[in-house]
């Protein structure tokens, strides 16, 4: 098996301080706060940004500072969010592709999302992967419905797409997939040869679906856009400490975990 490879998805869109005082928000706590999941076993950060008001943004001023950041204290992999927050325009969704990020999201089809709908239609996810192409963005397929990967494979069929992909299976969002070990199972298996994936499950699925997914092959994604507490009823004290127990338990069942030029490789990126 290939060593796992560890996203923290460090504050998320919807997530506020009020939910949680150790939230990331300014570019400083973006960047320490990635540090410390990077000392932890994260080779990848999933980035959201906000305004000084804690609100969600895609400002690519903000995504810049937040990145540059990040980068003057470690060699982690940065995938941008194309997803933002509900609500947002396509236009201002695409804001951080213009920074040429090694990485970024892209969520291949329209889903319930809580109270909300996360609008992905098919003009928006084509626009977006032919931007990732042109600027040599890796994409990372965001799936939270069964029907995403068939949308994604529509992609690579026109010669937009191409093949192996890497996808994110989002399992648990009210509204998308439920988390469970069967739907996870049956989205592996849907996959084409050749392609990694990583899941993220929604509150405590977060470390069930890990669990599965070391023993599987896969790859696992844990942070405070996906779930705040550690254990029922205490909240972790950071992202890193949600990193640090998937790094402890797949040592334990005898995968090691990647440093990011090694994920790199694995996920195809050449280092910008
Ligand atoms: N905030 C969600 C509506 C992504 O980052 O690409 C969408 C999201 C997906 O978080
Ligand atoms: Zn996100």
């Amino acid at each position: 098996m290939e060593k796992l490879i560890i996203t923290v998805a460090i504050c998320g869109a919807e997530v506020r301080k009020t939910d949680h005082p150790a939230l990331p928000v300014s570019a400083q706590e973006l960047g320490d706060e990635s540090f410390r999941a990077y000392q932890a076993g994260a080779s990848v950060v999933h980035l959201h940004v906000r305004k000084d008001d804690g609100s969600p943004t895609q400002d690519a001023i903000v995504f810049a500072r937040a990145m540059e950041a990040i980068r003057s204290r470690c060699d982690i992999i940065i995938q941008t969010s194309t997803g933002g927050a509900v609500g947002m325009s396509a236009e201002e969704r695409s804001s951080p592709l213009t920074l040429n990020p090694e990485m970024a999201t892209l969520t291949c089809g329209t889903v319930n999302f809580g109270e909300g709908v996360f609008w992905n239609p098919p003009e928006l996810i084509e626009r977006f992967a032919r931007m990732m192409m042109e600027r040599g963005i890796k994409p990372e397929i965001e799936v939270f419905e069964a029907g995403m990967i068939a949308n994604a494979l529509r992609l690579v069929k026109k010669g937009i797409l191409h093949l192996p992909l890497h996808f994110d299976f989002v399992m648990g969002v009210p509204g998308g997939i439920t988390a469970s070990a069967r739907d996870l199972v049956y989205l592996v298996e849907s996959l084409p040869d050749g392609c990694t994936w990583t899941v993220a499950g929604i509150g405590r699925a977060e470390l069930q679906l890990a669990a599965v997914a070391i023993v599987m092959g896969g790859n696992v994604r844990c942070g405070f856009e996906d779930n705040l507490f550690y254990r029922k009823g205490e909240p972790a004290t950071h992202n890193s400490q949600l990193v640090d127990r998937i790094a402890r338990l797949s040592k334990e069942l005898g995968r090691e975990v990647a440093e990011p030029d090694e994920a790199r490789l694995i996920l195809g990126i050449s280092k910008k």
